[in-house]
């Protein structure tokens, strides 16, 4: 059973605070992921291949906006690069750590060095050695990056896309979006338990075509809906019932 799972930036830094973990919310999600892979070969578990995927938060965000650096404007400062991408990697170090601290084989996967953009746009991102460092029993943590970028030198990728594209090419069998709402939200601010059609939620979350600049949840549960695995959008709360293939938050599915 192979899961993708994705730790928002907002949960897993202090948002409001700059390059600040939110090491106590970390550790708490580490330990629900340390339990769950403990558990693996138990008959209930749901995670002897997981893979984890981490946004920027109040790491990385702020280094883009400062360069004018997005998924569509690029940048061909070399500084720009390495402040994005260093901050990213101080994050990533700091999240490896705390998997690792709750006995989670956690490993480093910086996608920068991994992946890029053709001219179009379009990605590029192999995925054979993550695949191989499951077989290995490894847990690949990856996470939103700077990507060189043919013809605008370097561009965002957001954590969001690479859950999707890890999710297609590994052939996940679930997915999870970790966030900071308990789930995609109705107009009463009640989480909608189950979505099979854009056009059910298209009058909460926007209906046009327009590109989700924000990377809002309109754009997460479009993307969400193409894949063949369920995915599942929810809260911290929420984790280890997700972990342990229980409902959790909103579940996604065409
Ligand atoms: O927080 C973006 O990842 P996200 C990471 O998943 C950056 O959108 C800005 C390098």
């Amino acid at each position: 059973m192979t899961t993708v799972l994705k730790l928002g930036g907002s949960v897993v830094t202090e948002k409001d605070e700059p390059e600040t973990v939110a090491d106590e919310r970390l550790a708490n999600l580490a330990d629900a992921i340390g339990d769950a892979v403990a558990a693996d070969g138990a008959s209930d578990s749901t995670v002897d291949d997981l893979v984890v995927v981490h946004g920027g938060g109040s790491f990385g965000h702020p280094n883009a906006a400062e360069h004018g650096v997005s998924s569509t404007e690029g940048t061909q400062d070399p500084t720009a690069v390495r402040e994005i991408a260093g901050a990213m990697e101080r994050l990533n170090d700091a999240v490896v750590s705390a998997l690792a601290g709750a006995d989670v084989p956690a490993v480093p996967v910086h996608p920068f060095s991994a992946g890029h953009r053709d001219r179009d746009g379009d990605l590029t991102f192999p995925t054979g050695q993550i695949a191989t460092m499951l077989a290995e029993g490894f847990v690949p943590v990856l996470h939103g990056d700077v990507l060189a970028h043919a013809g605008a030198g370097a561009t965002i990728v957001s954590g969001d896309e690479l859950v999707v594209r890890l999710a297609g090419d590994l052939a996940a069998d679930r997915v999870g979006l970790c966030s900071t709402v308990p789930g995609v939200l109705d107009e009463n601010d009640d989480v909608i338990p189950e979505i099979a059609a854009y056009e059910d939620v298209a009058s909460v979350l926007g209906g046009s075509d327009a590109t989700d600049v924000t990377g809002g949840m309109a754009a997460k549960v479009r993307a969400l809906l193409a894949l063949d695995a369920p995915a599942h959008v929810f809260g911290p709360d929420a984790l280890t019932a997700f972990l342990a293939g229980e409902p959790a938050g909103t579940r996604i599915e065409n």
